[in-house]
């Protein structure tokens, strides 16, 4: 199906159905949230009852979200006509085990993204699942209302590194011109995600700096549970901190990793990946259990810590990050 075909069956869907569920998936970051509530708001445009559940709490920086006070964290008693997951690549991937429901729709933008429901749209060359909801609402022909705007920009402009990733294009930008001109605060949404961080976000990054080894061109740091309590910190402070090791002259490839407690009371490492673009860490992190895209990808890794950074850095140096340092540029 092309494109514009997936957009109109969707469209058929949606129309034909009365009640929606919306959700995305666990430790929900800027895009999962703008996209659900931002789909919620053109849903109750188009006279639908909608819900929109998360596993997980939504991080306060998102309190501003037109909307966000709907969601709710409880899977509703009675199976709505569809259930929405968006960015999922799995049900599990919700955090939830079962969603119950009459139909399942997945739309995703991952390159790892899975065929797993009843309809599936998935466009890996979409900069966020943000976009493909101002697809859908653009072509439903309702309009982007100021509410739907501000949810949307915000998804659009954390998913591509404040406009700065390979899936920045022209269409991006013209998007974000739409958006703004429809009512999206694109300051108010900059001063609420870039300039409103808790103390512990910031002491947790020292920490976590302090930590940062250089290895060729690969940059990794990692953060203990033991720090993390030093700082103050929850694991959504730790959000982004591996945009802080990718940021250096010489580097292609970056590394963060967070430890924590499994149900199991084992220790584990939630890795974040980030490439400049010579590099694919969406293969690195498949290849070690995870998922995402060229430039950015998770995966989860077993302990020891030394055991899983080598694990990381050996698969970084695998997929082409060269093993011996490039001289940085002096002036
Ligand atoms: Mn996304």
């Amino acid at each position: 199906m092309s494109q514009a075909e997936s957009i109109s069956a969707l469209l058929s869907l949606l129309r034909e159905r009365k009640s929606f569920l919306i959700t995305s998936h666990a430790r929900p970051d800027g895009d999962a949230i703008g996209s659900a509530v931002g789909l919620m708001h053109l849903l109750d445009a188009m006279g639908k009852n909608v819900q929109v559940v998360f596993a997980d709490p939504i991080p306060l920086i998102y309190s501003y979200l037109p909307g966000i006070k709907r969601i709710t964290h409880s899977l509703p008693a009675t199976p709505p006509d569809a259930a929405i997951l968006l960015e999922c690549d799995s049900i599990g991937r919700t955090g939830f085990d079962h969603i119950a429901a009459h139909l399942t729709i997945n739309i995703d933008h991952h390159k790892s993204g899975r065929h797993f429901a009843g309809f599936n749209w998935i466009d890996p060359e979409a900069s966020a699942v943000g976009a493909m909801v101002y697809d859908i609402a653009v072509a439903s022909g309702i309009g982007i209302s100021a509410d739907m705007a501000t949810c949307l920009y915000t998804a659009v402009l954390t998913d591509t590194g404040s406009f700065t990733y390979s899936t920045t294009t022209a269409a991006t930008f013209a998007l974000a011109e739409h958006l703004v001109a429809s009512g999206a605060r694109a300051n108010e949404v900059a001063q609420a995600v870039y300039f409103s961080n808790p103390p512990s976000k910031i002491r947790v990054l020292g920490l976590a700096l302090n930590n940062m080894q250089l290895d060729g061109e690969v940059a990794y740091g990692w953060i203990t549970l033991e720090e993390m309590a030093r700082a103050g910190a929850v694991p959504e402070d730790c959000e982004g901190i591996v945009n802080y090791l990718i940021g250096m002259s010489g580097i292609e490839t970056a590394a963060f990793m967070r430890e924590f407690v499994t149900e199991n009371g084992e220790l584990e490492y939630r890795t974040s990946l980030r490439s400049k673009g010579s590099v694919d860490v969406s293969q690195v992190a498949e290849r070690l259990g995870g998922g995402g895209h060229r430039n950015a990808s998770g995966c989860t890794l077993p302990g020891p810590l030394d055991e899983a950074r080598k694990r990381v850095v050996a698969a970084l140096h695998a997929a082409g990050s060269s093993v011996s340092a490039v001289p940085s540029q002096t002036l």
